[in-house]
């Protein structure tokens, strides 16, 4: 009676005033200065459990009455609206995986995954991934963040409020309050979880392109880059591995021994990823789709049979991600596949894309059973997360075929929450100067939304690079967080030397650089790994409250400690204090056409390694650090160490080195301040370089002892 008359109500109001607003039925914290607000119709069934957050969030607190973001819940033509407003006028950051610039301010997103070649959809407004998330940092650098914690399809409009709209039934809003951007990446961490250590192998370069074959092709890739002195790590397998397209399986013409090409690759020390697309050929004989039937794992329509969608295979039909037999089901196909010795699987296609279909998508009535933790459902309310569900049940197959090993997946489609599961490139990017640009805000702005481990197609996928275009991108490449080239197939392929012996010497050199430092790249993965904090950051995160920095989107800082400036940039502002260059490979970037500058903080000391040809050549044998020293004649830095592979740093074995570096009248002190873990590592020597304005001082020594650089 009470819900008829309600309803009834609700129409009536909503046919006069189109708009009605909700009051909040509760608020309260969730955590130190981190509030949950729920509007007075939030179904819970309807959104719990949370796909984003790690766990239920419990009341810990009152609102605090200093409280200053207002959460204001409306509805408006069969829309759930959520207006967010905060005092000051903040620049907005965040919202995924995005195109244009750094700020978002005064844009409109969709959130929807959408398979978006050269980024043509909705002008690009529209792409793989959905991050309900936004940062706002204010002039004085204080900063908080905003998560609708909805799957749904919706939109964020940034203007004046942030507002969300959506569909689906009224969701719940999560608010950070910190002092400083660099706390609310923090913060999203322990909300949301944070990327796994990876293996150290998928730090170095990877070599793709769509695609190699056959395996004599592979090998001649891989030959090609030791021949020529190239480091690299991985060797990318696209879809014409298969046979026909049929996942999980090879060409018997093209691949007819992965096992013999994996085995060849490893000997030269490159490890393999091998794509994983979510389609199931329908095809009766087929052991993947003979086994899935056997499971009833198919995605259905709304009258219940398989649904059928084509894609490169042809007619196929769709894991049910939502229920735990079938993602036990696909999670256990990775054990013969990776018997063969993939190290690690790329899944692509998983927003997902359907070419039979007018969106380009499922149909949004289709039907997901649903069962364990998540109730059944419509496609409309799962789509956001089936390449997030994919990722996490390849992830889980793999952990339980090689338990020892860290697992390694790549994936196109995800959303907030999913660098728990996977590591992401930006898609189908051109080769253009425009997406070689746009590349930095937008990885940038994935850090900023949880997701640290991402990077571009280096040299574009759609179309056809430049010599100029493909020696810069690589030359900015050796510093994403994700560092591979790809190529589309019939284009010119992305391999450092297919542009000729001059752009191959910018590749070696660009890739070089990124070798030397992996000591610090990898301490950044590491800092990622337990804080949440991003690897590739915006230069404001130099000092949040210089209101110049907000929008600087050429230059960008990886790690705290190293600001990268891109040759072609032209309108760099730089962060305060003297910020120097430093030459790690014998290069001179000030008079190179292609090669970034590298300056280093006022303060840092960073270390470096020596150039190798790929991690299974990495040591600390030789170990340089490279010292600034700050105002105040100090300087100070770490180290993270450990095996690069397999799960002994859960038991202690690792090494975190923390060094500092002092100046007394005539020398700089450089000391290991203190040590934790117990990993042992074998080094002889310590290289010190002091960079300072009149020069670089050197010296050497063992690193249980006292350094003394001799600076007069
Ligand atoms: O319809 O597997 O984004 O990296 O090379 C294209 C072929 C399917 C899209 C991926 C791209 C990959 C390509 N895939």
């Amino acid at each position: 009676m009470n819900r008829i008359l309600v309803l009834i109500t609700s129409c009536m109001f909503s046919l006069v005033l189109i708009s009605e607003s909700y009051a909040q039925q509760d608020a309260y914290l969730i955590g130190d200065d981190i509030a949950v607000f729920y509007p007075n119709n939030y179904n819970a069934p309807s959104h719990t459990p949370s796909i984003a957050l790690l766990e239920e969030p419990t009341k810990l607190g009152e609102i605090p009455d200093d409280w200053n973001i207002d959460v204001h819940f409306t509805e408006a033509l069969g829309k759930r609206i959520v207006e967010i407003s905060t005092i000051g006028s903040p620049d907005f950051y965040g919202t995924g995986e995005v195109t244009g610039s750094l700020i978002r301010n005064g844009t409109t997103r969709k959130i929807w995954n959408r398979n978006s070649f050269s980024y043509l959809k909705e002008r690009g407004n529209n792409l793989y991934q959905s991050h309900p998330w936004v940062l706002g940092v204010r002039s004085d650098g204080s900063a908080f963040g905003v998560l609708a914690d909805n799957i749904w399809k919706m939109e964020v409009t940034l203007g004046e409020t942030i507002e969300f709209n959506s569909e689906s039934e009224a969701y719940r809003i999560i608010v950070i309050r910190r002092d400083t951007p660099q706390e609310v990446m923090q913060a999203l961490g322990q909300l949301t979880g944070t990327i796994e250590l990876p293996p150290l192998w998928s730090l170095g370069y990877q070599q793709s392109r769509w695609s190699y074959y056959p395996d004599t092709r592979v090998k001649e890739i891989a030959d090609s880059l030791r021949l020529k002195q190239i480091p690299c790590d991985v060797i990318w397998m696209d879809i014409h591995y298969m046979d026909e397209y049929r996942v999980f399986t090879f060409s018997p013409e093209h691949f007819p021994n992965p096992t013999e090409t994996n085995n060849y690759l490893h000997n030269k020390g490159f490890k393999s990823v091998w794509m994983i697309d979510p389609g199931v050929k329908l095809d009766a004989g087929y052991s993947v789709y003979d086994s899935g039937s056997e499971v009833d794992a198919w995605v259905k329509t709304n009258n219940g049979d398989d649904y059928v969608g084509d894609v490169w295979a042809g007619p196929s039909v769709f894991p049910d991600f939502t229920q735990p037999k079938v993602t036990e089901w696909w999670g256990d196909l990775y054990k013969d596949f990776m018997a063969t010795g993939i190290d690690g699987v790329w899944n692509d296609m998983n927003e997902p894309t359907i070419f039979s279909e007018e969106t380009n998508s499922m149909p949004l009535d289709n039907q997901h059973k649903g069962g364990g933790e998540l109730p059944e459902g419509y496609h409309k309310r799962y789509h956001n997360i089936y390449g997030m569900l994919m990722a996490k049940a390849s992830l889980e197959g793999i952990k339980e075929v090689n338990p020892d090993k860290r697992p390694f997946v790549l994936t196109r489609s995800n959303h907030l929450g999913g660098q728990r599961y996977a590591a992401t490139w930006n898609g189908d990017n051109a080769s253009s100067w425009e997406h070689l640009k746009m590349s930095v805000p937008m990885s940038i702005n994935l850090g900023l939304s949880g997701q640290p481990f991402n990077g571009p197609d280096i040299g574009g996928f759609a179309g056809n690079a430049t010599p100029e275009l493909y020696g810069h991108w690589i030359a900015l490449g050796a510093f994403y967080p994700f560092s591979r080239a790809h190529s589309i197939r019939y284009s010119k392929g992305h391999e450092p030397w297919s542009f000729g012996t001059d752009i191959e010497d910018v590749a070696r050199t660009a890739l070089q650089r990124r070798y030397r430092l992996i000591p610090y790249l990898y301490t950044q993965f590491y800092k990622a790994s337990t804080t949440g904090m991003p690897i590739m950051q915006p230069a404001f995160f130099a000092e949040p409250d210089n209101y110049d920095l907000r929008n600087e989107q050429e230059a960008f800082l990886l790690g705290s400690d190293l600001l990268i400036i891109p040759k072609w940039a032209e309108n760099v502002t730089l962060p305060k204090g003297d910020w120097r260059s430093i030459s790690i490979v014998g290069e001179d970037s000030g008079n190179d056409t292609y090669q970034p500058d590298i300056r280093i903080r006022p303060g840092a000391i960073i270390p470096l390694g020596n150039i190798i040809q790929n991690t299974t050549e990495y040591s600390l044998d030789t170990l340089t650090l490279y010292i600034s020293l700050s105002d105040e004649n100090t300087a100070e830095g770490s180290l993270y160490h450990d095996a690069g592979e397999g799960y002994g740093y859960s038991n202690g074995e690792y090494v975190i080195l923390n060094f500092t570096a002092k100046a007394s009248e005539k020398d700089v002190h450089v000391n290991i301040s203190s040590i934790s873990g117990n990993y042992s590592f074998q080094n002889s020597i310590v290289q010190v370089k002091l960079i300072t304005d009149a020069g670089v001082f050197e010296a050497e020594g063992k690193w249980t002892e006292e350094i003394v650089v001799h600076t007069k």
